[in-house]
């Protein structure tokens, strides 16, 4: 049995086939009361949740998705996988020592993600050397100086990996990057190389900022409003709440998605008594279900259709962009036909949809993981742009890009330089700003990162939280690479695989999270965080930490730099800890942007970093947007083949599983599912609840993922959907989007075998 993957057990699946219309409304109050109340006791989930998201309160680690500028609702600006997220941080649970004592790494490793995850916050810095059976206690110091030692003794800083996962705050990303890059490497691989770099690629290029250009403000003033390739209802609730406030000011809203996400069919907005006594709003006027990857193909069908009709804005394109002619010249030899063909979407449909566009020009479109994890997914996303820009949708009011960002500061982690590919102005100021030269070739990113530790030309791997063996593609190739490094540290507040599946020596440092509050020598401290929409916010824990021996992440990473690097720069990193307001300083200095950062971040709400699209400019190398021209080549899936999506359940949070239901789609008490159309089953004759083994052959390496039961779904043919992490070893680690690596992690071809 590999201890890589979660163990292969069915816990008995219940499927509901009339899934509800409507999202939130009582069952999600249910949801988020019984899981904060089940994790903690009554006066701490109160004030907890009475302090998320308020100005000055805690910023939700749960996603991205920004507060509103103005009125914030005093009996709770949160949703029900927002009270998930924070009773599973804020539990008074707690794995210490005692717990370690109890089970072994490989006990451990025998148990499901759920299980895990439910132990509760680490309380203990812990070690586990090369043939222990169980992690041990460790003093902090004894902790900082093994990592020391082990970067000082490696020839070469590119033989050590530092990972960040998207919930660190400004500071304590600022501090690491900077410690990174002192002690030589740009090796800063981060969870956003899996989630939105091909929009982070795309955007560059094309309106030379690689983040969305809305603010909520635009959706209200909104026509059209696009949601490609997303599932808010689960992972973005708050955006249900702007969509309902859009459509009740006239937005149309259009919904592309292989599965009808009921999220987007219609919300009853738990803050309202119409929402709660009512039937809901219903929320999109057109769903158009595509099959996956099918966008690239109609997008482009849209744009032909859109030129052809005159619905275009020629003042805009004349006086904004460029490569218009070449982007034009395309057309002569594209066929509707074939690119709907592809995209499974009906001429009906079709006309609808461009009937919608042709009227209208203040589009938004927003997108996510359905458009992100794809071998295309970097031209997709620039045919999101032509369109917009067919349409000048882009830096005018109630129009524009808006890539809805994953982890809470996955944005803000890049602003501040966890960036592998650092550009040579970036390079200059903190040079100028620090007294050292930093590394000026590129790093690692994830995949590379994993296949140089699989070849051991990387040894030691650190990660500033995540679940990296978890969250990677081909899982037992990513497991193989952690246990050939030398040493593995993991920065965490909760248990994970990443724990057990590790390097000779391995190291967990707990640390304090959102919901904590955070006592330096200087005093209280807050740190501070990037939306989706580029707002800068303050976040501060209200809760007493469940341990003295938790320390923060700014505090463990100026600890690692000064044991590794000491008085080596004129660098005082233990100053850094004693005190957040002093890297707030180091930021402003070296981040443009953030100017008065500790005046403006101290006033209620925050404040907006520039953004060039947004005003109607664009900083490519000739400060125009550029139009470009992106072919479509469908994937080659043979007969017996089928497209699988690997996507979350309602009760996750990426690798951290929450519960075994995934309620809106009907599905309860398995996770071990692999959707699909009935049609399909008919053809490969399988029943309801079949049990199969799903393999994937990429490149000719056979990967398997054992023990799946079909679930009969409303998806379209020839596509599949199973849930991440459980599909991971499926996603070859070689199959990248273009541009972007990011691992094809919802366009990958499998086949079923019965067992
Ligand atoms: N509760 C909760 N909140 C979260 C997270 C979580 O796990 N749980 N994760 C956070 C993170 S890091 C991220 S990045 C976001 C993820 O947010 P999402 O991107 O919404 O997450 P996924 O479950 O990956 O959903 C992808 C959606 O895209 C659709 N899709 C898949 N392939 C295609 C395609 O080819 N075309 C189109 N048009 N649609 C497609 C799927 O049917 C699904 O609805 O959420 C963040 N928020
Ligand atoms: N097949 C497939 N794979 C995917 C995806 C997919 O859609 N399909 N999605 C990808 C995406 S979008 C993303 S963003 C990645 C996510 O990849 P990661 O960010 O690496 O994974 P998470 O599951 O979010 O990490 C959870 C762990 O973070 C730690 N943690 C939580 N809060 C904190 C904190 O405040 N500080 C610290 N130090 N640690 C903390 C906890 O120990 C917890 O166990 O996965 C990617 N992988
Ligand atoms: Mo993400």
């Amino acid at each position: 049995m590999s201890l890589a993957q979660p163990p292969k057990e069915f816990t008995g699946i219940n499927q509901e086939v009339n899934t509800p219309k409507t999202a939130v409304g009582w069952p999600a109050i249910y949801s988020s009361v019984k899981h904060v109340f089940g994790a903690m006791p009554v006066a701490r989930g109160i004030k907890t949740l009475l302090n998320l998201n308020q100005k000055d309160g805690i910023d939700c680690p749960s996603c991205a998705w920004p507060d509103p500028d103005g009125h914030r609702s005093s009996i709770g600006e949160f949703c029900e996988n927002g009270a998930k997220a924070i009773a599973d941080e804020a539990t008074t649970k707690k794995a210490g020592p005692v717990f370690f004592q109890r089970y072994s790494v490989k006990e451990m490793a025998e148990k499901s993600d759920f299980w895990l995850g439910q132990q509760g916050r680490l309380t203990h810095p812990m070690l586990v050397r090369e043939g222990d059976t169980h992690y041990k206690k460790i003093e902090w110091k004894d902790a900082f100086d093994i990592v020391a030692k082990e970067l000082n003794t490696l020839s070469l800083p590119d033989e050590a990996v530092f990972y960040t996962s998207g919930r660190s705050s400004n500071e304590a990303a600022f501090l690491y990057q900077l410690f990174i890059r002192a002690y030589g490497t740009n090796n800063l691989p981060d969870c956003s190389n899996m989630c939105h770099e091909s929009s982070g690629v795309a955007l560059t290029e094309t309106l030379g900022l690689g983040k969305g250009s809305v603010t909520l403000d635009d959706f209200e003033e909104a026509e059209v409003i696009i949601i490609m390739g997303q599932n808010p209802g689960t992972n973005h609730p708050r955006l249900l709440t702007t969509l309902e406030k859009a459509k009740k000011k006239g937005a149309k809203i259009i919904s592309i998605n292989p599965l009808f996400e009921t999220g987007l069919l219609g919300f009853k907005n738990p803050q309202t008594m119409e929402g709660l006594l009512g039937k809901g709003t219903t929320l999109t006027d057109l769903y158009l279900q595509i099959k996956i990857n099918g966008d690239l193909a109609l997008l482009k069908a849209a744009c032909k259709v859109l030129i052809e009709k005159g619905a275009i804005d020629n003042e805009f394109i004349k006086s904004n962009t460029e490569n218009v002619e070449e982007f034009l010249a395309q057309f002569s030899k594209v066929s509707i036909e074939n690119l709907l063909e592809d995209a499974g979407i009906k001429q009906e449909e079709f006309e609808t949809f461009c009937s919608i566009l042709e009227k209208n020009s203040k589009i938004i479109v927003c997108w996510a993981m359905g458009l992100t994890q794809h071998k295309n997914s970097v031209a997709t996303i620039k045919e999101v742009v032509n369109l917009l820009l067919l349409k000048g949708s882009i830096g005018k009011p109630g129009a524009g890009t808006c890539p809805v960002r994953g982890h809470s500061n996955v944005q803000g982690d890049r602003t501040v330089g966890i960036m592998h590919k650092p550009s040579a102005a970036f390079n200059e100021t903190i040079e100028t700003n620090f007294g050292f030269t930093p590394p000026q070739h590129h790093g690692y990113d994830v995949v590379e990162a994993i296949e140089a530790m699989y070849e051991q030309k990387a040894k030691v791997f650190f990660a500033l939280g995540g679940n990296f063996l978890s969250a990677s593609p081909d899982t037992e190739y990513t497991a193989q690479a952690l246990k050939n490094c030398n040493l593995t540290v993991q920065v965490s507040t909760k248990l994970n695989r990443s724990h057990l599946i590790h390097g000779k020596t391995a190291l967990i440092l707990p640390c304090l999270g959102r919901t904590d509050k955070d006592f330096q020598k200087s005093g209280e401290q807050f740190v501070s965080t990037e939306n989706s929409m580029g707002v800068v916010q303050k976040s501060q824990g209200v809760l007493e930490p469940l341990s003295d021996e938790m320390m923060s992440e700014p505090a463990i990473i100026a600890q690692v730099a000064h044991a590794t690097l000491g008085e080596k720069y004129k660098i005082d990193w233990l100053s850094y800890a004693n005190d957040y307001a002093l890297i707030r300083k180091d930021i402003e200095k070296t981040i443009a942007g953030f100017k008065a950062y500790e005046e403006r971040i101290n006033k209620s709400g925050g404040f907006y970093l520039p953004n060039q699209p947004r005003e109607g400019n664009f900083n490519t190398k000739t400060g125009k947007a550029q139009f470009s021209v992106n072919p479509w080549e469908p994937i080659n899936v043979k007969p017996n083949e089928y497209l699988m999506m690997t996507i979350r359940s309602h009760d996750q949070f990426n690798t951290t599983v929450y519960g075994l239901n995934d309620r809106y789609r009907g599905i309860f008490n398995e996770r071990r599912i692999v959707f699909m159309h009935p049609a399909d089953m008919l053809k490969d004759a399988f029943k309801n609840y079949d049990k199969v083994n799903i393999i994937n052959e990429f490149e000719g390496v056979r990967r398997i993922a054992e023990a799946f039961i079909i679930v009969p779904y409303n998806i379209p043919q020839g596509c599949l959907a199973t849930y991440f992490p459980e599909a991971n070893v499926l996603v070859p680690l070689k199959s990248r989007a273009d541009g972007s690596q990011t691992p094809t992690s919802k366009s990958v071809v499998v086949r079923l075998e019965k067992i």
